[in-house]
């Protein structure tokens, strides 16, 4: 049984409108927004990283104007995600602090390693491609913060994933071996992209309420799907083979059928054991306490100035 209170908040939930800050909300709606935006907001973070990885070698003056430039986009997600996430009531130094000390998680996809330059191009088309396809519907997110910055994020994404695309076109009208490179990349990413829609829906333990409150518009599994639809033409018009033989088209369903992602392999990645995860948290806690002294800084300088104001 409802409270009264509560029925009012769902109502409006049902009805579409907006939640915004101040507003009574349920302690369960507050602490999953939290969560998520948080998680969201980190994997924008940490997301610079594997690409930050290939700003010094990119092969050309404009890619690496370029990539600069989307991975500058990646600090302002971050940031207006942390912003939206203060609108809950907690600070940014508690959030930063569930980052580094590793109890809040970050998008899996970062903790794999980017080898060569087709993985910058191929992160670009499948891994904004995924981060879109998940986005979209969050602009319609009843919690009004979330929601406006994602309309925002939404429209850099897609320069992003084409940006991406662009990388490959390029690439797969070269040397056989540069072809090689794009097929190799494709077979390392496809996976760990399916992955970023989040387990199965039979194990995913949030979808159900989180739905009911209209974080969430889509299942996990619905959005895995319109993914695989949207990117199997992309990948034929490449060239590219997408490394899964049970990959085939089903009329019936208009969609494709495709194998079973290794959730073993997901649940590992999340509990902090992917191939780069103590890199990843190693870089942002180094980047944390290389920046004590300015922070050290700051302060000082406004308690000298609210002496001085208060003499
Ligand atoms: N990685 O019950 P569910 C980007 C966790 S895009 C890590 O299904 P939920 C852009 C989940 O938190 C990437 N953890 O959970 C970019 C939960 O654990 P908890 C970021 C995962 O929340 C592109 C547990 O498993 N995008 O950054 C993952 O209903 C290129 C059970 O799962 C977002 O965060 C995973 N893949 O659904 C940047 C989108 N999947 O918290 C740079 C917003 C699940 O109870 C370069 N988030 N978990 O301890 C969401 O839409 C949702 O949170 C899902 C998960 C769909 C990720």
């Amino acid at each position: 049984e409802m409270a009264p209170e509560e029925r009012a908040f769902q109502e409006r939930v049902d009805a579409g409108q907006k939640i915004e800050p101040k507003e009574w909300m349920p302690e369960g709606y507050r602490k999953t927004l939290i969560r998520q935006i948080s998680q969201h907001a980190h994997s924008e973070i940490v997301g610079q990283l594997p690409e930050g990885n290939w700003i010094t070698r990119a092969p050309t003056l404009e890619r690496k104007a370029i990539l600069l430039a989307k991975v500058q986009d990646e600090a302002g997600h971050g940031l207006y995600l942390y912003c939206a996430a203060e609108t809950l009531g907690v600070s940014r130094d508690e959030l930063y602090a569930q980052l580094h000390s590793g109890k809040a998680k970050y998008s899996s996809i970062f903790n794999y390693p980017t080898l060569t330059w087709a993985d910058i191009g191929v992160i670009g088309w499948l891994v904004d491609g995924a981060a879109i396809m998940n986005q979209v519907p969050l602009q319609r997110c009843s919690y009004g913060p979330y929601s406006r910055a994602m309309i925002r994020i939404c429209k850099e994404e897609s320069f992003h994933q084409r940006q991406g695309y662009d990388i490959l076109m390029k690439m797969v009208e070269g040397t056989p071996a540069q072809r090689a490179m794009v097929q190799d990349a494709l077979n390392r990413w496809w996976w760990p992209s399916l992955m970023m829609f989040g387990p199965s829906d039979d194990a995913s333990v949030h979808s159900a309420q989180s739905m009911a409150w209209r974080i969430k518009q889509n299942s996990n599994d619905e959005l895995r799907q319109k993914f695989v639809d949207q990117t199997v033409p992309q990948a034929e018009y490449l060239g590219l083979t997408i490394p899964d033989p049970e990959l085939k088209w089903n009329g019936e369903k208009g969609g494709y059928d495709f194998g079973e992602p290794d959730w073993n392999e997901l649940f590992e990645v999340i509990a902090g054991n992917g191939p780069c995860n103590s890199e990843r948290l190693g870089a942002r806690r180094n980047a944390w306490e290389d920046g004590a002294w300015f922070r050290n800084g700051l302060t000082a300088y406004a308690e000298k100035s609210a002496a001085r104001g208060a003499a």
